[in-house]
């Protein structure tokens, strides 16, 4: 029935059963990050030359297992504190409105490994990060439908996918507040740039909140629950906060911070990564986003010098946005790094606060290549 998830989310396993991760670590990878990298891949930067990012290139997060899912049996409920409880299959979802739009995901714990000591976790570099084209139904025609009662507070959404984190086994879920789930561009998609969507990023249906980290884009969707008290499941209250230390309750994470990356010029050594780069001119180009407010300004560092870079078009919406910069390569060893400022005046910090789950890294980047 209804009720069972909630109270799956609040069930303990034997900790000797379960190990819970320990603390933050400055030694080496251990096999459990191996092991997740090798599960859940960035976004290669070279990518970043695409306005549009092809589905095996966009970054993959996926905490438990991708389900294999049925769609002519598969439904979703929308069901909780409406006027009329709502189940719709793929055929009646295809059949509403849609739209298209284009949106930035990035992943909250992107820059993770970067931090010093090291949360353990998913051991994201800086490339935890794709842009698509999104098409389905806006979240607000079918809450419409349902008919929202004057007294809901949040919405949640879960997942078909179930495993155990942090000792507590759960289906992945997540809330939004009301007024953001009211957004009118807030997707229930079927579509991942103009193609069904691919297992690994929820078929058949997933929700994307644009302005978001990836988090509450929630896959592989289920049940959207219209609530009166806030949502308190695993991947609410436990997971996705800016913490101080364990025992702090910590802020939630919500909308991406601003941040700017570039394309690694020239050509990189296979196991380094270290770039090769001939003298002469170079133009510099990356892509820089903000779930805050749209971008205002990308600067590009030669060597500790910051320049303003030229900006492309905006894309719309919560999409990331082009810069260029030309650069005259003279021989040596140079260090390159990008900096964007948003419209509210947040700006990427030269070096990262840390916190205890590594949430939020907007860190500037530095590509260091030798030119010859
Ligand atoms: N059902 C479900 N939805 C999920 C997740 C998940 O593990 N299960 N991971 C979330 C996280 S943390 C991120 S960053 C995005 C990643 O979306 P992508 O794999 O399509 O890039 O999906 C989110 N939605
Ligand atoms: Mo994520």
């Amino acid at each position: 029935m209804t009720e069972t998830r909630e109270h799956r989310q609040s069930t303990t396993v034997a900790a000797e059963t379960l190990p819970v991760p320990a603390g933050p670590s400055n030694g080496p990878l251990t096999p459990e990050e191996l092991q997740l990298s090798a599960r859940n891949h960035s976004m290669p930067l070279e990518a970043l030359r695409r306005e549009v990012t092809p589905p095996g290139l966009h970054y993959v997060l996926t905490h438990f297992d991708i389900p294999d899912i049925d769609s002519p049996s598969w439904h979703l409920r929308i069901r909780g504190a409406v006027e009329r409880t709502l189940e719709l299959g793929m055929a009646a979802l295809r059949r509403a409105p849609a739209i298209t739009l284009p949106v930035t995901l990035e992943c909250a714990g992107n820059g993770r490994s970067l931090l010093e000591p090291r949360p353990l976790s998913q051991p994201w570099v800086l490339e935890a990060v794709g842009t698509a084209h999104w098409t389905g139904v806006p979240l607000a025609y079918l809450l419409g439908k349902a008919g929202v009662l004057p007294d809901a507070l949040e919405v949640v959404f879960t997942g078909a996918d179930m495993g155990v984190q942090g000792g507590v086994p759960h289906h992945y879920a997540r809330s939004l507040p009301v007024r953001e789930a009211l957004r009118p561009d807030v997707v229930l998609a079927y579509k991942m740039n103009g193609a069904e969507l691919p297992p690994q990023h929820g078929y058949p249906l997933r929700l994307v909140v644009p302005g978001w980290y990836g988090m509450a884009s929630v896959k592989w969707l289920e049940s959207i629950e219209v609530v009166k008290e806030p949502f308190t499941g695993f991947q609410q209250q436990s997971a996705y906060r800016y913490q101080a230390s364990a025992d702090d309750a910590g802020r939630p994470v919500s909308r991406i911070r601003v941040r700017s990356l570039m394309v690694p010029p020239g050509v990189p050594d296979f196991f380094t990564r270290g770039r090769f780069v001939r003298p002469g001119p170079v133009m510099l180009q990356g892509r820089a986003w903000s779930g805050e407010g749209a971008v205002a300004g990308v600067e590009v560092a030669i060597d500790g010098t910051w320049l303003p870079a030229r900006l492309g078009k905006p894309a719309g919406g919560y999409a990331w946005r082009g810069w260029t910069m030309p650069w005259v390569a003279e021989p040596g060893e140079h260090v390159l790094a990008c900096r964007a400022t948003d419209v509210t005046g947040a700006t990427q910090p030269l070096e990262q606060n840390w916190n205890y789950q590594g949430m939020g890294n907007n860190v500037v980047q530095r590509v260091r290549v030798i030119v010859e």
